[in-house]
Parts: structure tokens; C-alpha cells; sequence
């Protein structure tokens, strides 16, 4: 086992992982920017490092930087988080060659899941289902106007290496294709340096449901059920669940199947998630491969009774794993709660937090960074906690949520939280319901 693990990131999840890594008897060792010298990540790690300025840039994604912290201090492993590095093929690559162990994927893994046309192409040869498009790239508007002959009207284009709604364009007719083919290459070269396009038919209202998946170095995959992430703005997440509200126990078991199929195919190794688009009719279409530790991973944690961290350091460290699925006993709903107005455009509210009351009781689990005192920097991502509650129903949890939701009091000059609007998530009746799609929030109105 690892004796001394390095955590390349900051804020809630590395907490998480240390609290992990602590209870394993492994040392940890945190590095942070002068912004998060005050961080709880930094005062409850083994040893910390300071590895630059704030822009993250500087710190958070600077490789030598990390790699000396990594060789100062002996640590043996490395776990990259969510975000910055934890998808960073040439990371992943560093790591190996200086003898230290990424948790996370194989720079091999990272670049043939990050390419999403090939990704596709991939899963599509091992019997998982994808939505009509092209084969692979498509190399000119014409080319694109001719396969929509055949697709069919709405079509989605999307870049090869974007992911999380960049340098994408839905297209309704001939006439819209060539301006938004132009403005999605612009975009997707500016944004990812890769101007490479493919081509879909256009899933209406769809729902997003993730697989968790666990697969080892001899060969063994499994599934740990799925997550709804279908309550999401602008493709930033607000709230997930697991299980889903429109998932039967019988497309759990086909979804599951072709998720666990998909990953043997590419001999899938530690922590990663399919994300599937399914559509009306229960129909569900391979989307993307997510190889990291997700942000929405307490809500499978709290369902199947699992600590997602130890699996992954034990799955790094060449521990079989099971190889039998895992099942939801329970219902859980995770709410992310981040420092920025919701009845102002979601604009970013940092600043010092001064009064902090953090709810409890039974079934209520928060995962978070913040303390009365601590100041939101404004240079990262504004998520500053993790609210999960878990009970034996939906309904209990949702009334377990909005309870817990009124005793979290979170104060400061200028701050706003995303509280307000969960509550009202909380009393509507379609949430409530688990009648909802990806558009959900597109009419959602907090004042009503
Ligand atoms: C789609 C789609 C409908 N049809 N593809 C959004 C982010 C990226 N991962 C893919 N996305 C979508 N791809 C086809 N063929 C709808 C979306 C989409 C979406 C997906 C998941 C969660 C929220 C979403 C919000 C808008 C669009």
C-alpha cells in the first residue's frame, strides 16, 4: 500500500480524499496556492506545500511545480481530484515516468476517451449504444448537409475534444448549418487547440444518467448503479441523485450491462463513469467517458454504503476488486451549494464568510471546505459545499433535504448561496414528481 499520498487539488474534495487517505494509515501531503494558504486542506494534511500564485495556471495546473512538491516530500501516489489535472494525459504520463503513481487514468486511457468522436467509435464496436451521427469527423459543412439527408432534422454538431457543452451548435435546418459550423470550429480550436467535429442527430428533452464504474488490472469491471444529473444550468450541475426517478430496476441491469461491456472492451482500470442521454422512450445512448473521481460521487457513496476514495487508492495500489455490481439501498440527493446569487444570474459572490451554521442530524452528510472565517477566493470554481442527505424513500429525502436545507446558514458581506434555490427545487411539484428532463431548468423560475 501507499505510504504518503500527494493531493494535486484544493477545496472540498481534497478533504475528502485526506480524510480517506487518514483513515487508511496513508500520510498525505497538500499542496496550495497563496490564495488557499488558510484552507482546511492545507491544516489537516501530514505536510503541505505551497506551489505558486493563485491563478490557477501558476499552481493548481503547474506540473513541475507539483512534481517537485511530489519528489520533496517521498510521496509514492499522487490523486489528481476532480478538475485541473485529474484529466491531463501528459500529467498522468510525468507521474509514471518519475516513478510516482497517478490515481487516475493511463495517459493512454485519458487520450482515447478525451477524443469524443474516437470514444464514440470505440464504445459503438463493443455493442454500446450511440446516437445516429457520423462516422467519426465530419471535414466540411456540405459533407454535414448531406448526412443530415439522411439523420434528419434537429442535428447536433459537437467537438471531438470538448465536452461540458463547448463548441457545440444544434442545428434545425440547411439554412443554419454553415454559420453554426463555422462559429462551433472557432470556438472548439480557441477552446481546446482542436478544431474536429462530428456529427449526431439531435436527442429532444433528454435525461443525463451516469453509470459508475469500477474495473481493476486483471480484467474485472463492475457497475455501482447510476446517477440522475438532469437537474443542470448552462451544463453546470446543481443537483444529483441516485438512483434515478426514471430508471426501473430492468434498464438499470441494460444500462449497467452495456456500461460494464463498454469498459472491458477498452480494459478500463480504477474509477470512471459513462454518461448516457436517455431519451423518452427509455431509449439510452452512449455520450461520454469520464475517467476521474466525480464531483456527484457521495450520492452513489451514500446508496450502495461504499467509500468511492478508499476503492480508487486500492484499485491504484493492485487490489482485485470484487468484480459483483453494486445496487442502491437507499435514496440520496446531493445538493452543491456555491457562493452565487441565484435571482441574479448566478453572478459570483466571493468574500469572507463570517456567521456558519452547517446542518446535521441523521441521513445529512456535508461535504465542504468552508469555516466562519474563511474568505471565498474569487480566482476558482464557486461550488463551497457538498449537501447529501440519504433516506430509505425519495419522498424522505426530499423532505430530509429541504429540512436541512433551512439550517444551513451561511453569512457574509455580499454573499449569496445557491440555498434559496434549492429549497424551491425541494417544493416543486415535478421535481417532486421525478418529472423532469436536461431542460428542466430552462423555465424554472426561482421567483414563482
Ligand atoms: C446531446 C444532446 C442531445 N442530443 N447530444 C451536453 C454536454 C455534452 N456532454 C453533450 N450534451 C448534449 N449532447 C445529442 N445527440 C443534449 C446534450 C445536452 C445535455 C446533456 C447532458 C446534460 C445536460 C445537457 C444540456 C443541454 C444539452
Amino acid at each position: 500500500m501507499f505510504k504518503k499520498i500527494l493531493i494535486a487539488n484544493r477545496g472540498e474534495i481534497a478533504l475528502r480524499i485526506i480524510r480517506t487517505a487518514k483513515e487508511m494509515g496513508i500520510k498525505t501531503v497538500a499542496v496550495y496556492s497563496t490564495a488557499d494558504k488558510e484552507s482546511l486542506h492545507v491544516r489537516f494534511a501530514d505536510e503541505a506545500v505551497c506551489i505558486g500564485p493563485p491563478p490557477s495556471p501558476l499552481s493548481y495546473l503547474n506540473m513541475p511545480n507539483i512534481i517537485a512538491a511530489a519528489e520533496i516530500t517521498n510521496a509514492d501516489a499522487i490523486h489528481p481530484g476532480y478538475g485541473f489535472l485529474s484529466e491531463n494525459a501528459k500529467f498522468s504520463e510525468i507521474c509514471r515516468s518519475h516513478g510516482i503513481k497517478f490515481i487516475g487514468a493511463s495517459p493512454e486511457m485519458i487520450n482515447s476517451m478525451g477524443d469524443k468522436a474516437s470514444a464514440k467509435d470505440t464504445m459503438k464496436k463493443s455493442g454500446v449504444p450511440v446516437i445516429p451521427g457520423s462516422d467519426g469527423l465530419i471535414s466540411s459543412a456540405e459533407e454535414g448537409i448531406e448526412l443530415a439527408k439522411d439523420i434528419g432534422y434537429p442535428v447536433i454538431i459537437k467537438a471531438t475534444a470538448g465536452g461540458g457543452g463547448r463548441g457545440m451548435r444544434i442545428i434545425w435546418a440547411d439554412e443554419e448549418f454553415e454559420k453554426n459550423w463555422d462559429s462551433a470550429r472557432q470556438e472548439a480550436k480557441a477552446a481546446f487547440g482542436n478544431d474536429g467535429i462530428y456529427m449526431e442527430k439531435y436527442v429532444e428533452e433528454p435525461r443525463h444518467i451516469e453509470i459508475q464504474l469500477a474495473g481493476d488490472q486483471y480484467g474485472n469491471v463492475c457497475h455501482l448503479s447510476e446517477r440522475d444529473c438532469s437537474i443542470q444550468r448552462r451544463h453546470q450541475k446543481l443537483l444529483e441523485e441516485s438512483p434515478s426517478p426514471f430508471i426501473t430496476a430492468e434498464l438499470r441491469e441494460k444500462m449497467g450491462a452495456a456500461a460494464v461491456a463498454g469498459a472491458k472492451s477498452i480494459k478500463y482500470e480504477g474509477l470512471g463513469t459513462i454518461e448516457f442521454l436517455v431519451d423518452k422512450h427509455h431509449n439510452f445512448y452512449f455520450m461520454e467517458m469520464n475517467t476521474r473521481i466525480q464531483v456527484e460521487h457521495p450520492v452513489t457513496e451514500e446508496v450502495i454504503n461504499y467509500d468511492l476514495v478508499k476503492e480508487q487508492i486500492l484499485i491504484a495500489a493492485g487490489v482485485p476488486i470484487s468484480g459483483k455490481n453494486y445496487y442502491p439501498t437507499k435514496h440520496a440527493i446531493e445538493c452543491r451549494i456555491n457562493a452565487e446569487d441565484p435571482y441574479n444570474n448566478f453572478r459570483p459572490t466571493p468574500g469572507k464568510i463570517e456567521v456558519l451554521h452547517k446542518p446535521g442530524g441523521h441521513g445529512v452528510r456535508v461535504d465542504t471546505h468552508i469555516y466562519a472565517g474563511y474568505t471565498i477566493p474569487s480566482n476558482y470554481d464557486s461550488m463551497i459545499a457538498k449537501m447529501i442527505v440519504s433516506a430509505q424513500t425519495r419522498e424522505e429525502a426530499i423532505i430530509k433535504m429541504e429540512r436541512a436545507l433551512g439550517e444551513f446558514i451561511i453569512e457574509g458581506p455580499g454573499l449569496k448561496t445557491t440555498i434559496p434555490l434549492h429549497v424551491k427545487l425541494m417544493q416543486n411539484e415535478d421535481f417532486k414528481k421525478g418529472n423532469f428532463t436536461t431542460a428542466f431548468m430552462n423555465t424554472f423560475d426561482i421567483n414563482k
